[in-house]
């Protein structure tokens, strides 16, 4: 799993006790904010698409971590945790998830949109690997313009046998753009699994592009932060993009309506490091916060008890999916 082809500078100063327990602080509100927005979905309050980042919260928080303020990033449709990471206001965003027409998209974004430009945030997008090509575009406008920001392009594993993934990185290397290809490989697109859809690793389509990638831990905040670090400032020198493969997993469906008949719990629970489900928050509370009182946040990130996640229980009854 480790494909290591960086050659950019090395990271840069270790994160203070401060910056330990905001990180902590994020994902805990991301996992937080997604419970509450999956409860909410149940309840009929929020409407439209809902597609949760529960499991993925080290990716957003590690990664954000490495951006300067005047940095922008573009996204995908699971970008709530993305958006809080960023520092969008967590109220302003529940408030766009209502359809509220002052919040951070006017309301007519919803979930899948998000957008704030006052934070460099330029958008959740819907389709499938259409926002790589813009963030190409927003890195060439940058390096005409001088500006000395970078820009963040998160998006799927699903997004790699997309048109747009190839032209994509083949333009930022031709351009030199000061873009940083984030991809979050959950193992799923959907119900498909990863290994079903590609032939080969990611991180060797990147490095057929000359582009120099890194795939890392996904589950570790401080492991991201790290190669996140160096490849801001690989695209920020000047030596054109830089490609992440953060290895992840999503501890939800893949929308409120998926009813998970794909995999079996035991994957989940091997995806966690053989460690209940929620415990991915839980290992970077202890490392970042060796004193903490960890036991309050065993909450149940994933419904129901079933072997299969969205299949049948233990007596054979198939569980009713909640949408
Ligand atoms: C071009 C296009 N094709 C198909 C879809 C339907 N679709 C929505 S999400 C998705 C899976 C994408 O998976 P991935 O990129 O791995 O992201 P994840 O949902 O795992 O975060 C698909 C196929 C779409 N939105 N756009
Ligand atoms: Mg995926």
């Amino acid at each position: 799993m480790s494909l290591d082809t960086a050659t950019g500078p090395a990271t840069s100063a270790e994160p203070d006790a401060d910056q330990l327990l905001q990180f902590l602080y994020e994902m805990m509100l991301i996992r937080r904010f997604e419970e509450k927005s999956g409860e909410l979905y149940t309840k009929g309050k929020i409407r439209g698409f809902l597609h949760l980042y529960t499991g993925q919260e080290a990716c957003a928080v590690g990664v954000m971590s490495a951006l300067e303020a005047r940095d922008k990033i573009v996204t995908h449709y699971r970008d709530h945790g993305h958006a809080l990471a960023r520092g969008l206001d967590p109220n302003r965003v529940m408030a766009e998830l209502y359809g509220h027409s002052h919040d951070v998209s006017g309301g007519r974004g919803g979930s899948m949109h998000l957008y704030d430009a006052s934070k460099g945030f330029l958008g959740g997008y819907a389709i499938v690997a259409a926002h790589l090509p813009l963030a190409v575009g927003l890195g060439l406008a940058a390096k005409m313009k001088r500006e000395d920001s970078v820009v963040l392009c998160i998006f799927g594993d699903g997004s790699v046998g997309e048109g747009e993934f190839h032209e994509a990185l083949n333009f930022s290397v031709l351009w030199q753009t000061p873009v940083v290809f984030f991809c979050e490989n959950n193992l799923y697109g959907m119900g498909v699994a990863f290994a079903q859809s590609l032939s080969t690793g990611i991180g060797r389509l990147a490095e057929a592009y000359n582009i120099p990638a890194v795939t890392v831990n996904g589950m570790d905040v401080l492991e991201v932060r790290a190669a996140a670090q160096r490849a801001v400032a690989h695209a920020r020198s000047g030596k054109g993009p830089y490609f992440v493969e953060a290895m992840t997993y999503r501890y939800r469906g893949h929308s409120m309506a998926d009813p998970e008949l794909y995999r079996l719990r035991t994957t989940l629970t091997a995806a966690a490091g053989n460690r209940a489900p929620d415990d991915a928050i839980e290992a970077d509370a202890t490392t970042l916060l060796p004193d903490a009182r960890r036991g309050h946040d065993r909450g149940d990130a994933v419904p129901g008890s079933a072997e299969r996640v969205g299949g049948r229980d233990a007596a054979g009854q198939r569980e009713r999916p909640a949408h």
